[in-house]
């Protein structure tokens, strides 16, 4: 799971390379917009928080993912930066692991059944998807979580991170503008459309049998 176990990661912390080429995902994402994608935007923000940290060695004991469930018991002065940039990292390292190269056989089988079963089918989740993602206002992710044993579809503002520590992260979309400015202009929608072709469901079906701990 991206939450749990080896995923785990602590300052001082590194870009890791995308697990696919800068073009692996065109036409439907550019390789334009993945190199700034993540060799600027998702470096700033890990820029930004090695800064913080360094500059504030009690947080430096925290992985990651503790940043992001203890952020609100922090000092008050460092609650809204270690927010935005724990969550900067985070986020963006889950929706590029959420993508992979289309034309490949991808699929989530169980997940699938679960979708039928809550959502009346997976075509039906997608509309209902598509519609979160538009309806994020300015910028922010649309995510699909598993909690309390049910299927759900939340939205969430800026570099906010959905509760870690009660619920359990799927798959998201990453709707700030530099997501697809260069490619799609202003149309989320289009960009949403094409997302669909990269969602590499085998990963979410991985994290969504962990949660269930299978
Ligand atoms: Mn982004």
């Amino acid at each position: 799971s991206d939450t749990r176990g080896p995923m785990k990661s602590f300052y001082p912390f590194v870009n890791t390379p995308l697990p696919y080429a800068y073009n692996a995902l065109e036409p439907y994402i550019d390789e334009k917009t993945m190199r700034l994608h993540h060799d600027r935007h998702l470096q700033t923000y890990i820029d930004n928080l090695n800064k913080l940290m360094d500059e504030n060695p009690a947080l430096q004991q925290f992985s990651l993912e503790e940043l992001l469930t203890r952020w609100c018991r922090l000092p008050q002065h460092l609650q809204v930066p270690v927010r935005n940039n724990a969550g900067g990292v985070f986020n963006h390292r889950f929706y590029f692991n959420s993508m992979k190269e289309p034309g490949a056989p991808c699929e989530a089988p169980r997940l699938f059944d679960e979708m039928s079963l809550q959502f009346k089918s997976p075509e039906d989740f997608k509309s209902q998807f598509k519609e979160a993602a538009l309806s994020v206002f300015g910028s922010g992710y649309a995510w699909l979580v598993s909690h309390g044993g049910r299927l759900k579809i939340i939205t969430t503002a800026n570099q906010n991170t959905p509760p870690l520590n009660s619920m359990t992260l799927l798959l998201n979309i990453d709707v700030w503008e530099h997501a697809y400015y260069l490619k799609h202009y202003n149309m989320r929608a289009a960009y949403v459309d094409d997302w669909f072709h990269l969602i590499n469901w085998e990963a979410v079906e991985g994290r969504f049998l962990a949660a269930l701990d299978l």
